[in-house]
């Protein structure tokens, strides 16, 4: 069986965190638009139910999950930001560019977490079908934004 994030209620109580007043980016690839969709959904729905303020979500689309790198550092270097979240997909068989574009924003939004010294999580789906992807994005295998918004909290405690 597959292994997934501890939930908030699961985790060491001394890791959760009132997160009322903290402010989020969330950055969504517009590249297979469905599944960054339902990421999105998943995402800002956990943020909300753990105490976040819609008015502290903050949303801005890219072009595709390339694109994330830049978007997030532009998100990260506000100092009212406390976390990023990057969303996106790219499916395998759809792409010679997967490995650049996988190696790429993986190492760009470390970078960015590094540089700014926040949380900027990792949300991007990396499957060889759509249909994976969809399993992953509130289907049978959960929702990967759910997840990412749990990651974003628990670092916030960290
Ligand atoms: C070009 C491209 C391709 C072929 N496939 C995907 C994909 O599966 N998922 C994704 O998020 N983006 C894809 N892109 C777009 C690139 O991320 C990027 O937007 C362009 O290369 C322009 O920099």
């Amino acid at each position: 069986m597959a292994t997934s994030l501890k939930s908030l209620s699961e985790h060491s109580s001394k890791n959760i965190l009132d997160i009322s007043s903290k402010k989020f980016g969330i950055i969504v690839s517009e590249w297979n638009e469905e599944v960054t969709e339902a990421l999105y959904s998943g995402a800002y729905e956990t943020l909300k139910q753990h105490g976040a303020k819609s008015e502290n979500i903050i949303r801005k689309n890219v072009p595709g999950s390339f694109e994330l790198t830049l978007a997030s550092q532009w998100l990260a270097q506000l100092e009212e930001i406390d976390a990023v979240i990057c969303l996106g997909c790219v499916i395998q068989g759809e792409t010679k560019h997967f490995d650049f574009i996988c190696d790429a924003v993986a190492h760009g939004i470390t970078n960015v977490g590094l540089k700014y010294n926040k949380p900027v999580i990792f949300g991007v789906l990396t499957p060889d079908t759509q249909q994976q992807a969809l399993d992953r994005a509130g289907g049978k295998h959960g929702n990967k934004g759910d997840e990412a918004a749990i990651t974003a909290i628990k670092m916030l405690g960290f």
